[in-house]
Order: structure tokens, then sequence, then C-alpha cells
């Protein structure tokens, strides 16, 4: 299923031959993302980091050549940061003509004057669909604000004490995801939208060709999941500005009693501030600073915890509002911070001393607590769970806090299900390490009243319905071809990143504990675990040195691999647990003492159907090995032409009128090949090769049924381009008919106006020009179905399949068809026209023709009033034509299938036709 990047020299020897003679001889191993871009490269031991950078400095021209970067992207460095020993990572952005483009991200390691490894993600300029800016940033301004509908903004606000001034929007280049595997680059604005009421940050990008709001990434991270529990409501009131504490030595420091709400009696350091003692510690050398919001109540809404004699004692603050939440808060980040200094000496979440701010009594009832991008925010809880301020949920959001300064998971799909992931591992580590009486591999377990009495579990995240396997039960769809078309947070939990996040979960899980068993794909397993010190070390460095925004669960498989080799060396009992870990997961193969050799079983029951002039459709049954299938190579006429790890596909690129033979065979996960699959044969059709047209982004707009005389197609695929063009149905010429099309529109997008252009290649040319198109419908929202009517051209070819073209388009209609753009979807059909109904005049009448015997078993006789030849054609119910001929009176239907029949009967340009029954 997946490859492992220890096994992949033979392309790593291909990458070498556009590779300076330096990093060519140095190059240990490589390892790719799904789409076949090259994810990381692993240098050989001792490699200096001269054989890519020049006096300590990266150039750009050789990390392109390394990378298979195309010329005009250039990479910039953005910030060095040292990790434990003498690792260093440097952080690089990649940019086109100036403009940044996210997720383009790029990790290079050193150690010493070594270099290790490359990690990161590739958006070429093949990818830019969009790349206009036609707007301006006060248009693009309002969209992202509208989007938000908030009643009031952080800027609005006159207690904002300057912080927030009016969001400015940045150009940024976006890839947003259309099918799997396939991205396009979007140029956008980008805003920090905080609004605060209702409490929400996210950035918003707005596209800068036509304002369309092509993403949201919150900067707000909750601890749960708004979809899955029911009884939250986050549209309540709440009003948060994060007054910073400035670093102030002078002030002094006390250590205090504290009676917390879930972990006993601690050690707190408070600072006396005007007679009275308040939660604050500047003794770690950054401000910790845990602030009073009063569930709004008062106007000026934040104030401090006070105590006078610095006894927190559960006598005082143990009451109906929960004041004791604050105790827990403030003793929780203080111990995060600890955790992160004295084992990784890293100084606050921005490893640069940045003051931590916590508020509890955030909204009223809120069952929820965040990260909020420079502070956080903590809920009362209600009935059923209580204040969510255990020192579990506090390192969690502070988790948050860490990887938005290193990996900075983009907060949706797989990506965010690993930012989930991290902060849960980070809360089971600080809960070990100071509380190890608690439950460190349960989230939640101090807060929840009610069942299961915790949030989510590491060991078992089955028991709150999330998946412990890739993919596996209970996986939530994450990306655009699973179903998950927009990330929404309040819909689908950002594409599931609170679910999926367990199977990062469990893998840590194993990783420290061990476990033997079998997961949801059917891996059995038997692992040892190798302790809380080294797993957290492997995850530090995978978070900090390897993981870029837009890396997936394959990602850090592969880079934990390496992170594991890096500490503990080659086939270490570390390298050798992650790798075997993953495996328990579902994700790769597990490691071998010696390789496998034996190949996959070959695929079975190759099947090619729905043959248009240039594509098939071709599925096969799915190969075993005793290590899993990495993926399968189709042959067409004994070539390999493609790979895919799927079990079917459409292929195009066919000539008309030849005959194709294709084969499929399997690859393990170790390169060992299968044998061929059986025979699949097919002749294409007539039809040429049409003219491209494709949306780029249909995840917002898309057509999911179409009527035309018989047929009645439905489809829910998210791709630009759906070729129907298999499905064909007889039209007469002037007749008048109506085509019915059902369109989808992703949520919130309903009203948006879309608009449609229908094209007949009347001429089986393969082209859509203007003259070919026979039907518009002007743009109108997407939420019911609409109709066009349209007479087939007078010179449209007949009785061969032409191709019928339909272009959903956003905000307008097309002139041409063959065409690339921004938003809808383009499917085709087949239709065949037959020559038009003849004039009532032209008519045989009833009287002059008599059809005998019906039903008929063998000969039918046609009797005309006079007695001369005449052409017939006998059809089918749906117009196929079945036989046809000249006769005198007597039609052989001896070799025809029972059914209902029409005998079409021409005599001197006179027609008529009767329905006649064969049994
Ligand atoms: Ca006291
Ligand atoms: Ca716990
Ligand atoms: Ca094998
Ligand atoms: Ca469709
Ligand atoms: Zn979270």
């Amino acid at each position: 299923m997946k490859k492992t990047f220890t096994t992949i020299n033979i392309l790593a020897f291909l990458l070498l031959q556009s590779v300076s003679l330096n990093a060519q001889s140095s190059i240990h191993n490589i390892a790719y993302n799904k789409d076949g871009t090259i994810s990381m490269i692993v240098f050989e031991k001792g490699t200096s980091k001269n054989a890519i950078t020049k006096e300590g400095k990266s150039t750009a021209n050789s990390l392109n050549n390394l990378l298979k970067l195309s010329d005009n992207i250039e990479l910039r460095f953005n910030k060095t940061t040292s990790g434990v020993q003498d690792f260093i990572t440097e952080y690089y952005d990649s940019y086109i003509n100036g403009t940044i483009v996210e997720g383009g991200e790029y990790h290079i390691n050193y150690k010493g004057s070594d270099i290790i490894s490359i990690t990161g993600r590739n958006y070429s300029t093949s990818d830019i669909v969009a790349d206009k800016e036609l707007i301006g940033e006060s248009k693009a301004f309002d969209f992202a604000k509208k989007s938000i509908n908030a009643k009031s903004y952080a800027w609005e606000n006159s207690q904002n004490l300057n912080k927030f001034s009016k969001p400015k929007g940045k150009l940024v280049y976006i890839p947003i995801e259309n099918q799997e595997g396939k991205v396009s680059l979007f140029l956008v604005y980008k805003f920090d939208i905080f609004a605060t009421q209702p409490l929400s940050r996210d950035y918003v990008y707005v596209d800068a060709n036509n304002g369309l709001i092509l993403k949201k990434n919150a900067i707000i991270k909750h601890s749960e999941s708004f979809y899955k529990k029911k009884n939250n409501n986050q549209s309540k009131e709440i009003q948060i500005i994060n007054k910073a504490s400035k670093l102030d030595k002078s002030r002094e420091i006390e250590q205090a009693n504290a009676d917390t709400r879930y972990s006993g009696k601690r050690f707190i350091e408070t600072e006396l501030s005007n007679g009275s003692y308040i939660l604050r510690d500047n003794s770690r050398g950054v401000t910790i600073h845990t602030l009073n919001a009063n569930n709004m109540e008062s106007s000026d809404f934040v104030s401090e915890f006070n105590d006078n004699d610095n006894n927190w004692t559960a006598e005082e603050y143990h009451n109906d509002k929960r004041d004791d939440a604050a105790l827990d808060v403030h003793w929780g980040t203080i111990k995060t911070y600890d955790y992160f200094k004295n084992t990784f000496n890293r100084n606050s979440y921005d490893d640069k001393g940045a003051p931590i701010n916590s508020y509890v009594h955030v909204g009223n009832e809120l069952v929820n607590a965040f990260w909020a991008g420079d502070f956080m925010g903590y809920g009362d809880g209600n009935a059923d769970i209580d204040a969510l301020t255990s020192l579990d949920i506090v390192s969690h959001e502070l988790g948050h806090g860490i990887c938005q300064e290193t990996a900075n998971l983009e907060y949706e799909r797989e990506s965010g299900a690993l930012n989930e992931a991290f902060s849960d591992i980070w809360a089971a580590i600080v809960e070990h390490t100071y509380a190890p009486e608690k439950n460190a591999f349960v989230m939640g377990e101090d807060i929840f009243l009610i069942a299961p009495y915790f949030s989510r579990s590491m060991s078992d995240p089955k028991l709150t319905n999330d998946p412990d396997t890739y993919k596996g039960t209970f996986w939530k769809a994450a990306s655009v071809e699973d179903g998950c078309t927009i990330p929404w947070g309040s819909i689908n939990d950002y594409c599931g990143v609170h679910s999926n996040s367990g199977v990062l979960n469990h893998w840590f899980y194993i990783l420290v504990n061990g476990k033997s068993g079998t997961n949801d794909i059917g891996n059995s397993y038997n692992i040892t675990g190798i302790g809380w010190e080294s797993a957290e070390k492997i995850v530090y460095r995978l978070e900090t040195a390897y993981l870029t925004s837009k890396s997936d669960y394959k990602n850090a498989r592969d880079f934990s691999i390496q992170a594991a080799i890096d500490l503990f060396g080659e086939h270490s009992t570390e390298a050798i647990a992650v790798q075997n870990a993953f495996y328990a997961v579902g994700i790769g193969g597990k490691y071998l003492l010696f390789p496998d050799t034996t190949s996959p079983t070959s695929p079975t029951n190759l099947v090619a159907k729905d043959v248009t002039g240039d594509a098939v459709s071709l599925s096969w049954d799915s190969s075993t090995d005793e290590n899993g299938i990495w993926g399968y190579i189709i042959l067409q006429n004994g070539s390999e032409v493609y790979k895919t790890q799927e079990t079917s596909l459409r292929l195009t690129g066919l000539t008309p009128e030849t005959s194709y033979d294709f084969k499929v065979k399997a690859y393990d996960n170790y390169s060992n090949v299968s044998s061929e699959s059986n025979l699949a044969k097919i002749t294409t059709t007539s039809q040429p090769k049409a003219c491209l047209a494709s949306s780029f982004s249909p995840n917002f707009f898309t057509i999911s049924n179409v009527k035309i005389g018989d047929i009645d197609n439905s489809s829910t695929k998210l791709l630009g381009y759906e070729d129907f063009a298999y499905l064909n149905t007889n039209l007469e010429l002037d007749t008048e008919y109506t085509i019915e099309i059902t369109p989808k529109a992703a949520n919130g997008y309903e009203q948006s106006p879309v608009g449609y252009s229908i094209f007949l290649d009347k001429n089986n040319t393969g082209d859509f020009t203007f003259d070919k198109r026979i039907a518009v419908i002007s743009p109108r929202g997407s939420s019911s179905k609409l109709t066009a009517t349209f007479k087939l051209p007078e010179d449209t070819i007949l009785n061969q399949p032409l191709r019928l073209r339909i272009l959903q388009t956003y905000n307008g209609i097309t002139s041409s068809g063959c065409i690339g753009y921004n938003y809808g979807q383009v499917e085709d059909y087949s239709i065949t026209a037959k020559s038009k109904k003849l004039a009532v005049s032209d008519l045989l009448k009833e009287e002059e023709i008599k059809i005998y015997p019906s039903p008929v078993k063998e000969t039918l006789n046609v009797v005309l009033k006079d007695n001369k030849e005449f052409n017939y054609e006998v059809l089918s119910i749906t117009g196929g034509v079945i036989k046809s001929g000249i006769s005198k009176g007597q039609i052989d239907v001896n070799y025809i299938q029972p059914g209902t029949y029409i005998l079409k009967v021409n005599q001197n340009g006179k027609v008529i036709t009767q329905k006649f029954i064969k049994k």
C-alpha cells in the first residue's frame, strides 16, 4: 500500500542524473509524497553541508536541482531553529515571482557541519490556475468580513489596547485540492479575521480574481470537536482580548500553595501586586499569566484572580463559579512550560520567550477550551462536563502553540488530524511527567462527568468512535475524493481533525507501551514499546524538524522513521519500533530483518468498459501480499502507461477506431512486481478525442444529474471534468428537446450564481466552437433543477454518436466549450441524430397498410395498397436499428429476440411506423 523509503535506491539513482556531483554521491535515500513529488531526501552520513550550501548559506539553485523544482520557484530562508543535541533546522519558504506559496515549505536538517536531510512539499508553477489580481484588497476584505458575519471584531473594540488594527490582506498563493493527489494554485488575499462576538479567529482566503471565499484556516483551535458534542453552543457571546503582560523582572515572585480543582495540592508561582497576590509568574524568564474573563459579566470584563495570603485554598475557590479551575490552568501552564524547557530547552511555545496568557471563565457554560494564536481560553463547562482546565487540556492547548511555531500543520484534513494528535501526545507526556497518577493515555478524564468519562482514548480510540487504523473503522472523510469537500469546523470538524487524530495517537501509545494485535486492514503485529523518554524525543524531532504545514500521514510515517534514525541510528530498536508502530496503525510496510523478495498475487477480473473514442474504464480485483500492496501498473498493448493505488481508473488518450489490449500488475511495499492479470480487449468508437475543458476547483459547484432523451445520469464526484460520452441517446432533427440539469453547491454556496453552456459537436470534429453552442442557462442559484430547450442544428451529422458537452461555470456562461476555468464542472454525453419526423401529409395513411400477425413468430406480412417494393427498418423501442432492408411484403423476424418493436416502412418518401410484438 505504501512504499518504504529504505528500498528505493533505483529512484534515487534516477534523481542523481540532474544533481551536481557533490550532492550526487551523497544521497542515501528519498521518500515521496502521494502525488509522486519528493517529500524527503536523506543524505549519506557525514555529508558536509557544503554539498548543497555555500559558506553556511544554502544556495537556492542547488536546492532547486535536488528537489526538482521548476526554475521560477525561489526558496527563501525563513528561520533557524535549534533542537536537542547539536541538531539545527533551517526553514525555507517557496515563492513564485515574489509571492509566497503557502504549504510550499522545506526544512533542512543539519547536525554540526553535516547535512542530514531535507523535507517539504512542492507546488509548481504548472499548478497555477488563477493568478490575476482583479478585485483589490479593500473589496477582498469586505468579502472576508462578510463570510464571518460576526457582531463585532477585535479591531473594532475599544478594549483592545491597539493590539489589533484592521487586518491587512496579504497576497499569497494557496494550493486547493481538486481530486486526490491533484491540486491547483490560486492567488488570494489572506486576512487574519478575529471576531469577538461570537468568538472566532481564522485566516480567510479570498480569491483575488473574483472574491470567492476559497478557504478558512482556523487560528483558534479547540480541545473538542463542535460537531461531536451536542450540547455545545458556540454562538453565545464571548469577548476576549489578550492583554499581554510584559516581563518585569523587578517584580517579586512568590511560591504559593494552590488547591487545584483536579490535581490536588500543588505549588505555583504568583506575584504580589497592589497588596494582594495574582496568578502571574515571572520566575521562568517568561510571563505566565492567568486571568479572569468573568463570563463577560462585567463591562471591563478581564480582571485578576486575587488572594490575600497567597494560600489559595479549596474553601475560598472551590465554589459554584468553579474559580479553582484557574489554579489548574496556572499550574498546568507552568508545568507545560517547564516540560519543554527542561526536556528540549524550548523557551515558551515560540522558543523566544513569548508571554503565555490564559483566560478562565470564558463564555457562558462554554464546553470547550482553545488556543487562539497567542493566548488560551477556557470554558466553565456545564452539568455534564466540568470546567475544561485539567492538566491534559491545558497542555493540549499549549501544544497547539508549539505546533503553530514549528510544523504549523494546517488545521484541516490529514494535516489537521496530525496537529490535533500532537496536542494530545504532548498532553499525555506532560501528564505522565507531572501527574503520573492520572491516566495519561486518555484525554479529559478529570472533567467528564458522564459516560464514557473522557473525551478521547489513545490506547483505544474506538471507545469514542475514533479510528485506530488509517482509513479503518471510524475514519472520517479527510480528502475531497473521500467526500469532505470544504473543511468546516461546525459541519465536518475541518474534515475530521479531532477524530482522525486517533491514528497518530494510537501510534504513539504503541510506540511507548507496545502492543500486539491485528488492525482494521488485517495487519497483525507484536511490538515492544520503547518507553516515554525515547518516544517523546522522536515526536519532538518529527514536529519541529521534519513536518511542514501540508504534511500528511504518509509523510509523518516516513519522517518519523528518519527522526528516530537521526537520534538512535539506522536499524536501531527505536527506528524499527517507529516503523512497526506505523505498520500497526495501517501506514506503510513493517520493518523486515530479511528483505521481502516474494511477489504479490496477480490482479484478477480485469474488466474494460464504458468505451468511447478515446477512453475506457478499467477495474480489477485487488492483489494480496504477505507484506501489503503498494499499487498497480497498467499495461497498454504491453507497455507500462500508468500507476495507481486504486483498483479502478478511467484511462484516456486512446485513438478512435483502434483495438487495445490491457493488463494490470501489482507492486508490494518492497518493490516486488506480480505477474500479469487477465487480458481485457476493447475497440474504441469513431468519436474523436475532444478538446479539453475542465474546472480546476469543483469543490464549490458540481452537476449532480443530467436528463436528456433516454439519459438520466447522476454523478457525485468532484472532478473538474466527467466523461459520460459512453452514454448515448437518439434525438430527432426538428424536434424540441428539454435538457434538465440538477446542480449541487457546497454548504453556504447555494445562492451563488452559476450558469450553463451546452455544446454539440455536430460535425464530429472534436472541438466546441461558438457555432456549436446549442443552449445556455444564464447564471442563477444552485439549489434546484434547471432546464433549457433546444433543437438539433439542421446540419447535424446523422446516425453516429456525437459529443454533447455541458459546462457549469460560476457567475457566467462561456462562448467556447474548450476552456479551463475555476469553479463548476464539465460533463460530456453523446447523442445520435436521427432524420426528422415527416409531416402528416407525407405519411402513409393507416388504411394504406396492413401488418399481421402480431404477436409474430417468424414472418411478418406487410400489405401495402400499391403492391410495390418498400424500404423498411425494424427498430428497438429505444430507436436502435435491429434490421433493415427492401421487401415486397414479407419480413423475416425469426432471429429477433422476443419483445416489442417498431416497423418503419418508407415507400417513395412516404413513411409509416407501426408497433408489433415478437414472441
Ligand atoms: Ca487565601
Ligand atoms: Ca489524561
Ligand atoms: Ca512481498
Ligand atoms: Ca457531476
Ligand atoms: Zn486541539
